[in-house]
C-alpha cells in the first residue's frame, strides 16, 4: 500500500498514526496539493490528501475512510454496536476541527484587504466551541489511543501548528493535560509536521 501524503497535513497524520501505530507496511509519498501534483489527481479527483493506493483494489479517499480501513488491518479500535457511532462521532469532531482551522488559514494567507472577517470568525468560533466542548467531556476521551480521540489529537496538533496564538491551553485545562498524554506517544512525535 501507498499513502499520498503531505507531512504538515493532519488528516494524512491520523492515517500516519494508525499505520505506526499497527506496524502496517505503507509506502509514503510525499506531495504538495496545492502543486496540483497529477499522481494525486489521479488518485483523488479532489485533489486532497491523503489518499491510500492498494494493490489491486481501488483507492481510498478521505480521511475518516482510509482510517476507517487501516484500523480493520490490525486489532480495531472500534468497538461494535453504539459506541461504534460515539466513536465515529468523536472523529467526526476532530476532523472539524482540523476543518476550521484550514479554513480559518487560508482565509488569512489572503491579502489582507481580501480577508472575510465573518468567514474567518466563523471558524474561530466553532473551533473554541468544539474544545470548550470537549473540555466539558474531557473524560470520556479515554487514553492513550482510540478511533475518536484520534482525530481529536490531530485536531489538537493542528491548532497548535496553525493557530498557536489561540492559546487554548490557557483556557482549557483538563484538555491540555489530557493531551499531554498523546504529545508524549513516540507515533505522535514521528508524525509532527516539519517546522
Ligand atoms: N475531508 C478530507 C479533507 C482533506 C484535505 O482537505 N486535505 C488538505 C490538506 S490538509 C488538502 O489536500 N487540500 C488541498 C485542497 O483543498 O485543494 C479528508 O478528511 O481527507
Amino acid at each position: 500500500m501507498k499513502l499520498i501524503l503531505s507531512k504538515t497535513s493532519p488528516y494524512a497524520r491520523k492515517a500516519r498514526i494508525l499505520i505506526l501505530e499497527k506496524g502496517l507496511d505503507v509506502e509514503e509519498i510525499d506531495t504538495v496539493p496545492f502543486d496540483d501534483d497529477a499522481v494525486l489527481h489521479d488518485a483523488n479527483p479532489l485533489g486532497k490528501v491523503p489518499a491510500l493506493l492498494r494493490s489491486g483494489k481501488s483507492t481510498l479517499y478521505d480521511s475518516p475512510v482510509i482510517c476507517e480501513y487501516l484500523d480493520g488491518l490490525g486489532k480495531s479500535w472500534l468497538p461494535k454496536g453504539e459506541v461504534e457511532y460515539r466513536q465515529k462521532t468523536l472523529h467526526a469532531l476532530g476532523d472539524g476541527i482540523i476543518d476550521a482551522i484550514f479554513a480559518f488559514r487560508m482565509e488569512r494567507i489572503r491579502p489582507p484587504e481580501q480577508w472575510w472577517d465573518f468567514w474567518a470568525m466563523r471558524q474561530e468560533n466553532a473551533t473554541v466551541r468544539a474544545l470548550q466542548h470537549l473540555e466539558n467531556i474531557v473524560d470520556e476521551l479515554g487514553a492513550p489511543w482510540e478511533y475518536g480521540n484520534l482525530s481529536i489529537a490531530c485536531g489538537l496538533g493542528y491548532v497548535d501548528f496553525r493557530a498557536a496564538d489561540m492559546a487554548w491551553r490557557d483556557h482549557m485545562p483538563k484538555l491540555a493535560k489530557w493531551f499531554e498524554t498523546f504529545e508524549a506517544q513516540k507515533s505522535f512525535k514521528d508524525t509532527a509536521p516539519p517546522k
